[in-house]
């Protein structure tokens, strides 16, 4: 028979295997809807150096037997696989510098741009190539780059670092206008930005590379800002994710719900005293006290642990340079 010491070290074994069971069954949930799908090696049809993204998806759209490609955004190297890889995702398979895209054929890449208010709509019509594409914001018809792969596609890029081979340390008007390219780095612009999270509920998907090759993201469920009147404010909720939450926590942690002004070099908007850049940081943000991301502080070629670096604290917990960013938005 049971007494009292067993039955109470059972229910402890009881306890213990269902927590057990239910964090291997949201891990396994967290696996199907990862955002690391990336590259994996085998069934190479053919290889191409000195390729932008965009060129390297068009190369597969034009062989009859590629189905999806590996792009390294480091070296430029392309290359083309006979199979999807959409269902093949595999955690933990990653390399350094390597992301992997899926190439439908038949209406995937279409010659003439479709009528788009945002990536999403792109999508919606029967695109599924990756790629710079034009959509129309009030501010007029602009160019972005539509990731259409990443965890269901249909995201904007509208920040993107990759080599510092762009500069971020830029005026008020700079930010607002945007900077940089759609394949290279960029920062698409706070107008077109506004209109882009204004007109329609928006979501925030932040992807991040270390130097050592470990990619990690953070999701918002909820993302917008406010108009040039308001500074741009920071609107940011909702978080998920494997990088920690470094615009909630350190960002506005006078506010819960997020809310900063957007800050520059010449506009000084933050809630320090003194000026979040130059004094700590560099580039424009949406700066607090001053904050524990900076994710258009300057780019170093390895992982500087500096203030004023490209960075996002919770992800190793220092300000260690990022080696790769893309912030990207799409229609909730
Ligand atoms: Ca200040």
């Amino acid at each position: 028979m049971l007494n009292v010491p067993k039955l109470i070290f059972a229910c402890i074994l009881l306890a213990d295997f269902v927590v057990t069971n239910l964090n291997k069954r949201v891990k396994a949930g967290k696996r199907n809807r990862s955002f690391d799908n990336f590259y994996k090696t085998g069934n190479v049809l053919r290889q191409f150096t000195n390729t932008n993204a965009f060129s390297c998806l068009a190369l597969c759209s034009d062989d009859i037997d590629c189905r999806s490609v590996a792009y390294n955004f480091n070296d430029g190297r392309c290359q083309e696989f006979n199979r999807d890889f959409t269902n093949q995702l595999v955690d933990g398979t990653y390399q350094v510098g390597w992301r992997h895209f899926d190439v439908s054929k038949g209406a995937a890449c279409k010659d003439k741009p479709p009528t788009a208010r945002d990536c999403d709509d792109v999508q919606s019509q029967g695109y599924t190539c990756s790629g710079v594409y034009s959509i129309t914001l009030v501010p007029g018809i602009v160019n972005v780059w539509c990731d259409l792969q990443t965890a269901g596609g249909r995201w904007t890029v509208f920040q993107h670092r990759k080599d510092g081979s762009v500069n971020f340390d830029r005026s008020w008007f700079s930010y607002r206008q945007g900077f940089g390219g759609t394949s290279t780095e960029g920062w698409l612009g706070n107008e077109k930005l506004y209109w882009l999270t204004s007109s329609r509920k928006t979501e925030l998907l932040i992807l991040m590379e270390a130097w050592d090759g470990v990619w990690k993201y953070a999701s918002y469920s909820e993302f917008y800002i406010n108009p040039e009147s308001d500074k741009y404010r920071l609107k940011v909720s909702g978080f998920s994710g494997t990088a920690g939450d470094s615009l909630m926590h350190m960002m506005s942690f006078t506010s819960p719900q997020g809310g900063h002004p957007f800050s520059t070099s010449d506009a000084d908007n933050d809630a320090w005293l003194g000026r979040c850049n130059p004094t700590y940081h560099k580039g424009g943000f949406w700066f607090n006290k001053c904050g524990a991301s900076d994710l258009n502080g300057h780019y170093y070629s390895y992982a500087a642990d500096f203030p004023d670096s490209c960075n996002w604290y919770t992800f190793s917990k220092n300000r260690q340079s990022l080696k790769t960013i893309f912030m990207m938005v799409r229609k909730v």
